[in-house]
């Protein structure tokens, strides 16, 4: 790879697999599965195939929030997709997402599985048939699906771009960390705003745009992704910091996070979900010995 103060464009692009950085040996710029590999399946109508990443936590908090407020049928499995070693290629994940990134869902509770890939629309697939997090009343309903809308769009600036060259990439390029990180500041004094006179993102109600917009800004702004709150003077966005330190105290959102984790302390590590006791028997901490 050149720096950037000798790099000219070529007239087509080549790949170059030894472009370094933390992503590159799973980067391509081709779709599709490398190996087979059949998923996995559990006894529970939902199966999840997931990793703790931020987008992977969206998920994992909702179900365990729709547990939590009573919805016994959303029992589910949360199988293991390790990003980094290439499940996300293997032929089983690919059938439920083609495009190969976590979270993907499959409901084997219809007549013929249902598979769902993409955070927001699995969010969106659980409130609707659940019935939850989701405002019945249509202008609240269509706030909150701004939001969510919003976060899906926004976050690839944020992990993508900022988290990318901030973290992630070989070289510190000031051009790409200034540009990243202006759009992540006004997209925090975005939610900043919204949340001064709203207790949640959509007003009084806690809903699956919280859900969404949690795992990526309410991290960042408790120093839980990327080390940059000094960085970004996170301290700055009260309002986020209230309310990103409101939802984490929230018992599932405690659990959620803690699923399909492979880093940080051991007894906040869940590798699989297959039961709700899972959570006191099954942490890292309990299978270390
Ligand atoms: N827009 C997607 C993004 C999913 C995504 O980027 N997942 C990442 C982990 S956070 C992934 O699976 N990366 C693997 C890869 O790019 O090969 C969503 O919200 O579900």
């Amino acid at each position: 790879m050149s720096d950037s103060d000798d790099y000219t464009v070529p007239k087509v692009w080549q790949w170059q697999k030894e472009s370094g950085g933390n992503w590159a040996s799973i980067n391509r710029p081709v779709a599709g599965a490398t190996h087979e590999k059949a998923l996995p399946v559990g006894k529970h109508p939902l199966q999840l195939y997931s990793l703790a990443t931020p987008n992977g936590v969206k998920v994992t908090v909702m179900l365990e929030e729709l547990l939590a407020l009573g919805k016994t049928d959303a029992e589910y499995d949360a199988h293991l997709i390790k990003i980094g070693d290439g499940d996300q290629f293997g032929s089983g994940f690919v059938d439920a997402n083609p495009n190969s990134k976590i979270p993907a869902l499959i409901d084997h509770s219809t007549d013929k599985p249902t598979r769902v890939f993409e955070s927001g629309a699995i969010l969106l697939y659980l409130a609707e048939k659940y019935h939850a997090f989701l405002p019945q009343d249509p202008a609240a309903r269509t706030e909150c699906l701004s939001w969510l809308f919003w976060q899906m769009g926004s976050a690839p600036y944020l992990g993508g771009g900022f988290g990318h060259f901030y973290v992630y990439a070989p070289v510190k390029i000031e051009y790409c960390i200034d540009r990243f990180t202006m759009e992540t500041k006004r997209q925090l004094d975005v939610l900043d705003r919204q949340l001064q006179d709203n207790q949640y993102l959509t007003g009084s109600e806690y809903t699956i745009a919280d859900i969404a917009v949690w795992p990526w800004y309410g991290a960042v702004v408790l120093n839980e992704v990327y080390g940059a709150a000094e960085f970004l003077e996170a301290h700055t966005y009260a309002n986020v910091n209230r309310w990103a330190k409101e939802i984490q105290a929230r018992p599932a959102v405690q659990r959620g996070r803690m699923v399909n984790r492979v880093s940080g302390p051991l007894e906040q590590q869940l590798h699989e979900r297959h039961d709700a006791s899972d959570f006191d028997t099954k942490t890292q901490d309990k299978q270390a010995t």
